[in-house]
């Protein structure tokens, strides 16, 4: 029994008289095809654009439970068209509209599509796991999102009219995570997968830690919205800048004892696991990728404010197996999906000359699936395609990071507040600078007022990476050094790293670096940009996991410590005339939670007498040099 419906989906809620009547549902068939009544998301005006017929189904996993799936095949298809499939646990409503937006390029070139709510969310059936670890094969029956996709695939090529055999998936983000994941087990059917800013580690470098540190703001807000209910439900804040609601707060016990009361398991998971344990190795996709079964389109953004190490991980762990050459990897000027959304001329104030989103859609994203799922047009002849910032251009490469097409340069912490070329020689004294930072005065991680993440009329975070750092240049916790004015053009393409030699006075400590950008003061044309400091790449590290993430251990006060911080990949040029600056801090807030600077075992149950103002030293001699490793295309 399949109602093929002549109107085209609509974006709307499923009301919980339309969840009541699935969960008593008892058709004894394999997929319950449900109609557009009352409270359906078929019913209601049709959107406008290619006309689809829509179903929408109750696929049944191999455990017996039903995933709610909505199904768009067009109707005037010529002959047999693949499927792109769309997993999510964002709910599925706004699915006709993503036809008409994000998906446009590859609806005109005629596709079918399924969008489903994965297990425990929205109308599907089960209950919802945060980034559920891969399953124990040796278990029968047992689930997880690869074999959950396995089983929709299945049911996919089997039961929709039409389609000729082969699947891709795309998705950002958790959506992307579930593509990534189908390569643990991927169908047969399943011919092209698109991971787009997919977490790979949430520990090491995603969306709720980075090297050990929490990203507070994130991890909370992300776990009430997720783990509430079914649905998505916004934490109330009573304050609208949340820098004081998280600084009212005080030791992060304070969360489950005032407001949570260990109701939403993330949030328990992170308390009960504040190190790189078995929970968060379980989670990692990385070690199961020991194989390229399909061809991969990786995605990035160079300032993604959620998940820019995922995919740059997962792209650099598929290419130790990729001999058949089908691991791509796209990274443009873009914040989190920004790829997906308008036309990507801008970011917050930075220009790119020209519409990078739409491009990568319609010349890159919409002839790979062509290539791979329709066998249309030619393999695509390159490895990588990045947009390089400043320049404005896209430029394609045969590896990223290029092998052959940089050399790797010094940047040196000099005296005065200068960064150069030249190492220190030994005579600069004293060869260190120092601040003291105090988790009681953090410094914010971007301009106040920080509204919450998910503000319902807006919010800064989605464009905070590209803001100007001048707004705490002038503190006296932030440490900046800086280039002369540059005589020549510099351009980045590849991995950059900091080596920094510091002591604090406490037993923990954080440490961020800012790679920027320092804009002339003279920009005529552009003056909004005059003296701007654009970061170009960032990361914090956690001073108790230097040795190792598992077993974290006090940092030994006032000695030396030398610490390597992966400040990631950037295809970036610094233009002639501008200066490069670095800077230095210990608090990032609320980006990432205050550290005690006293060493506790678990700072997620520190008290308030552990946080402690610490004086900390960056140091510059010749045997403590701190620089940064910057790759540097050759002329
Ligand atoms: N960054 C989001 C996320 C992905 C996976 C786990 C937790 C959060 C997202 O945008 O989907």
């Amino acid at each position: 029994m399949v109602h093929t419906l002549s109107s085209n989906a609509r974006k709307g809620r499923p009301n919980r008289s339309f969840l009541g009547t699935l969960a008593l549902g008892s058709l004894a068939i394999a997929a319950l095809v449900l109609s557009g009544g009352p409270g359906s998301l078929l019913s209601g005006p049709p959107p406008p654009g290619p006309a689809y017929d829509i179903r929408e189904v109750m696929i049944p996993m191999r455990d017996g439970l039903r995933l709610h799936t909505l199904i768009y095949s067009p109707k005037d298809a010529a002959g047999p068209l693949p499927i792109i499939l769309s997993r999510t646990p964002y709910g599925i409503a706004g699915s006709a509209r993503r036809l008409q937006g994000a998906y446009k390029e590859l609806a005109d070139g005629g596709y079918i599509f399924a969008f489903q709510d994965i297990r425990g969310r929205y109308a599907s059936e089960g209950s919802f796991v945060m980034i559920r670890p891969a399953r124990d094969r040796s278990v029968p029956r047992s689930f997880d999102e690869a074999s959950d996709a396995y089983d929709t695939i299945d049911w996919l090529v089997r039961h929709v009219p039409g389609n000729n055999g082969r699947v891709g998936m795309l998705g950002v983000s958790y959506d992307g995570w579930l593509t990534a994941m189908t390569l643990l087990e991927p169908h047969p059917a399943l011919k092209a997968v698109s991971p787009q800013a997919p977490p790979a580690d949430m520990w090491l470098g995603d969306d709720f830690f980075h090297n050990g540190a929490f990203r507070l703001s994130y991890g909370f807000e992300y776990a009430t919205r997720m783990e509430t209910s079914k649905e998505q439900a916004a934490f109330e804040f009573d304050r609208y800048d949340t820098f004081d609601w998280y600084l009212a707060l005080g030791p992060l016990s304070n969360v489950n004892a005032k407001y949570l009361k260990g109701a939403i398991p993330t949030w328990n998971d992170f308390v009960d696991h504040p190190s790189y344990d078995e929970f968060w190795k379980k989670q990692t996709l990385v070690p199961y990728l020991t194989d390229v079964p399909v061809p991969v389109l990786n995605v990035a953004g160079w300032w993604d404010q959620e998940d820019f190490y995922g995919p740059l991980r997962i792209y650099e762990a598929l290419e130790r197996h990729d001999v058949k050459g089908l691991n791509f990897l796209v990274a443009g000027p873009w914040n989190h999906g920004g790829w997906n959304r308008s036309e990507g001329t801008s970011l917050g104030a930075i220009e790119f000359g020209s519409p990078t989103s739409r491009y990568f859609r319609e010349k890159i994203q919409a002839p790979w699936f062509a290539h791979f799922l329709k066998d249309a047009g030619d393999r695509p002849a390159v490895e990588a395609w990045t947009f390089e910032v400043g320049t404005n251009t896209w430029r394609t490469w045969k590896a990223w990071p290029p092998r052959t097409e940089t050399n790797d340069r010094k940047l040196y912490f000099r005296a005065g507040g200068r960064l150069s070329f030249d190492p220190p020689a030994g005579t600069e004294e004293p060869a260190f600078d120092s601040y003291v930072s105090d988790p009681d005065h953090p410094v914010p991680y971007r301009h106040r007022p920080i509204e919450a993440t998910y503000f319902a009329a807006g919010s800064g975070w989605s464009t905070w990476l590209v803001q100007d750092q001048r707004f705490v240049d002038d503190r006296p916790d932030v440490l900046s050094w800086e280039t002369e004015p540059l005589k020549e053009n510099i351009t980045l393409a590849g991995k950059i790293e900091a080596r920094l030699f510091a002591s604090t006075t406490g037993s923990d400590s954080d440490w961020v670096v800012k790679l920027i950008d320092v804009h002339p003061e003279k920009m005529p044309g552009v003056w909004k940009l005059a003296g701007y400091q654009l970061m170009v790449a960032n990361e914090v590290f956690r001073g108790r996991y230097r040795k190792s993430f598992e077993r974290p251990e006090a940092v030994p006060p006032n000695e030396v410590v030398a610490t390597t911080i992966d400040l990631h990949s950037q295809n970036y040029r610094f233009e002639k005339g501008h200066r490069i600056m670095v800077q230095v801090q210990s608090t990032w807030f609320p980006l990432i939670d205050r550290n005690p600077q006293t060493f506790v075992p678990n700072i997620f149950k520190a008290a308030e007498k552990d946080f402690r103002t610490a004086v900390q030293r960056v140091h510059r001699s010749a045997s403590h040099p701190s620089h940064l490793v910057l790759p540097v295309v050759r002329d």
